[in-house]
């Protein structure tokens, strides 16, 4: 098979790699091969993107909401039409269920630009009147170009989570999706195209973060950045954008913890937890990878999650079957079986996985896959359960009482999601209170609204994106004061 060139949009066209330039190649998870390539776009070129941005802004900005509105809904159309497609090349991108991703990743990539395409008809501004002396009318705008940049885990996802508001409230973007993870933003780019997307009002750029991404980022015509990644990298980020005074969204990494109390609803929370902890094979900023159980209840959940874990089927992603497929590269699949064995040598037992798996189906002997793991016997200090793995792999501590749940679940740098399994109404309450995280879920995972807030605290990120935090974001406030 020919290697696929995954090529960047910029003013409208779909451009072919530059093979006199950089190029980094892009592999397919599941087999462990290369199957494509992408320019690592230089500055030069980001440039580039950056003016046509600026050129179609004016235009784009006073385009009515209406249009807009209905521009993006050709879009969110388009892709639920390509849905087959998409899914196929998500997976093949990353290494996930192709199930999964017709399930999960491109009806949300959908719902994301006719969600945002919806709210913008909606949007109105704020008046404030000053007893009988003033009126004030607050007016919002767009902000110029922005840039969003994504991670590789829910690469069209979270891509158009970002696009889809900042085009919606008027912004021009030059979007730049993972190196590890670009072919449905490429697609993405041909369905902006027949939707009839004016030129240069999206680009969308393929690279590295060392070398486009830092380029992007450090342009001073962006007027916002967008990023969802690492930890590590929002720091580098926020260090090159924060003293440019430009708006800043970072969300982060996540270490969640899974609060399950002896009263619990005990199936449900068990197929529950076991869907938190490894879905997308775990590699998703929301998975519960820290499960903490009360104490009575602790034998038998761990032995009836243990089972369940075992049941699991993992498979080649085109199998309808499969509950997990690879994990997105090799560097991640060493990443995860060094934690694994970083847990044996702080004292863990592995209860079931610790191990890298192989397929045993033709052409898939290679890919890179994992075997979902559960670990006990670690307390809070140990490393492995305070930094994030972003794989399928669990760990199990007990706790007696609400007050030491809390302590626990809170004992951590980061903040993001949390959730709490009781049918208890005045635990439940106490829990939400105290924990410290951005989102907290009550007897159900990953159940969102997109109204909703979504984002979080201390290492997990600045900042919240969803609903009308995502448009407040993109657009600037100003004031204005009539004397009466
Ligand atoms: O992140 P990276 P990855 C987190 C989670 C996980 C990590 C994995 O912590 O470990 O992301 O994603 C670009 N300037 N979450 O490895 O390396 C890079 O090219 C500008 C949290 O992809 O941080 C890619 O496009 N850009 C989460 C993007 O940043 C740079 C959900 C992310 O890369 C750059 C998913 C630079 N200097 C993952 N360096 C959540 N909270 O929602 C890299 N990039």
């Amino acid at each position: 098979m020919p290697l696929i060139e995954i090529c960047n949009y910029i003013d409208g066209e779909i451009l072919p790699i530059d093979f006199n330039q950089n190029t980094i190649p892009v592999y397919e998870p599941a087999k462990g091969v290369q199957y494509g390539f992408i320019q690592d776009t230089s500055e030069k070129e980001i440039g580039r993107a950056i003016d046509t941005a600026e050129k179609a802004f004016e235009s784009w900005k006073n385009t009515p909401a209406e249009k807009r509105s209905e521009v993006l809904n050709k879009i969110s159309h388009l892709i639920l039409e390509n849905l087959e497609e998409l899914a196929k090349a998500e997976s093949k991108d990353n290494g996930k269920p192709i199930s999964l991703a017709k399930r999960m990743d491109i009806p949300r990539a959908a719902q994301n630009f006719s969600f945002f395409a919806t709210a913008i008809l909606h949007q109105s501004s704020q008046y404030h009147q000053t007893d009988n002396i003033a009126i004030n009318y607050t007016v919002r705008s767009p902000l110029g170009v922005v840039a969003c940049i994504s991670p590789w885990n829910l690469p069209l996802y979270l891509f158009t989570w970002k696009i889809a508001p900042a085009l919606a409230a008027g912004n021009t973007v030059v979007a730049k999706p993972s190196e590890i993870t670009p072919y449905t933003a490429f697609l993405l780019s041909k369905i902006c195209i027949e939707a009839g997307l004016p030129k240069g009002v999206l680009n969308i750029v393929h690279g590295s973060g060392n070398i486009t991404g830092s380029a992007l980022i450090s342009h001073p015509k962006i007027k916002a950045v967008s990023f969802t990644g690492g930890t590590a990298t929002g720091e580098k980020i926020a260090a090159v954008v924060a003293p440019k005074f430009k708006k800043l969204s970072l969300e982060l990494g996540g270490k969640n913890p899974a609060i399950i109390f002896n009263d619990c609803n005990f199936d449900y929370t068990l197929e529950q937890t076991l869907r938190a902890a490894f879905t997308n094979q775990g590699q998703i900023c929301l998975c519960g990878s820290r499960i903490l159980i009360q104490e009575e209840l602790y034998p038998k959940f761990r032995d009836a999650l243990v089972a369940k874990v075992n049941q699991l089927k993992i498979s080649t992603p085109d199998d309808p079957n499969a509950d997990m497929s690879a994990v997105v590269s090799e560097p991640h699949l060493q990443k995860i079986d060094h934690y694994v064995k970083l847990a044996i040598s702080e004292g863990g037992k592995i209860l079931t996985g610790g191990k890298i798996i192989k397929m045993e189906a033709t052409d898939y002997q290679n890919g890179w896959y994992y075997a979902p793991t559960v670990i006990e016997g670690l307390n809070q200090k140990c490393r492995v359960n305070r930094e994030e793995i972003f794989g399928p792999v669990v760990t199990l501590q007990s706790f007696k009482t609400e007050e030491e749940a809390i302590e626990l679940a809170n004992d951590t740098d980061y903040g993001l999601a949390a959730t709490v399994w009781t049918q208890n109404l005045s635990t439940a309450n106490k829990m939400t209170q105290a924990l410290h995280f951005g989102i907290v879920w009550v007897n159900t995972w990953l159940l969102r609204d997109l109204r909703t807030p979504f984002g979080g605290v201390k290492n997990s990120g600045v900042g919240r994106e969803g609903g009308w935090e995502a448009i407040n974001f993109f657009t600037e406030q100003k004031n204005v004061c009539i004397k009466l």
